[in-house]
């Protein structure tokens, strides 16, 4: 099986490939964002304690996110390998996935990392916000507050995949269809070889 990390800043286009990048290539897409998401809209306790943490920008603890990734691994069946979009987002939820998958003979074969400047991607969330209604893309605030949780917690993985020779970068400004073009062409090395 061949494992992808989708990886970006908030607004930098990782839900909207993923969902295509899984269909065209078979993979079980896993976002830890529409699965925290799925929690809250079915009104769990697990739900109640994260939505406060979410509408102010913060991640949720890693041991949350974890858990529900190692599950959907063991559930899944029938996939070509797994699509991560949005996790792992720390360096220890990296090595834990790193852990999760040699512990069943896999690896984390590469990490597709989307580039976009920082205005692209605020008018990106403040556009988004319209249509979804999602609280954490209302306030401008919320918004920088994730941008900056991701250069302070999330962008050091990218250093530690680089070590391990997995890192991609990709332009990820332009058209839809071009960005998901870029993508299905380095995943075809992976595919096709
Ligand atoms: P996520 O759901 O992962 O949210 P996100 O970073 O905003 O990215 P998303 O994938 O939704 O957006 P996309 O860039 O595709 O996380 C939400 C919160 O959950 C986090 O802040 C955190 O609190 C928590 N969380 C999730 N995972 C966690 C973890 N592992 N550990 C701890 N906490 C965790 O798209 C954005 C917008 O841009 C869309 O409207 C889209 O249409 C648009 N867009 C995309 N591509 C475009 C393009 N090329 N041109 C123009 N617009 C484009």
């Amino acid at each position: 099986m061949l494992n992808f990390l989708i990886f970006g800043p908030p607004g930098s286009g990782k839900g909207t490939q993923s969902v295509r990048l899984a269909e065209k290539f078979n993979l079980k897409h896993l976002s830890t964002g529409d699965m925290l998401r799925a929690e809250i809209a079915a009104g769990t306790e697990l739900g109640k304690k994260m939505s406060a943490i979410m509408a102010t920008g913060e991640l949720v603890p890693d041991e949350v996110v974890i858990e529900m990734i190692a599950a959907r691994i063991d559930s899944t069946k029938d996939s070509a390998g797994f699509l991560f979009d949005g996790f792992p987002r720390t360096v220890a939820q990296t090595e834990a996935l790193e852990a999760m998958l040699n512990e069943r003979g896999m690896k984390i074969d590469s990490m597709l990392v989307l580039d976009v400047d920082h205005d692209e991607l605020v008018k990106r969330l403040i556009l988004r916000a319209e249509l979804s209604g999602r609280p954490d893309d209302k306030d401008p605030a919320v918004i920088e507050n994730r941008i900056d949780v991701y250069k302070a917690k999330t962008e050091p993985i990218i250093e530690f995949c680089r070590q391990r020779g997995i890192y991609q970068p990709v332009d990820g400004v332009g058209s839809i269809d071009d960005i998901f073009g870029r993508l299905s062409n380095l995943i075809s090395g992976y595919t096709e070889s």
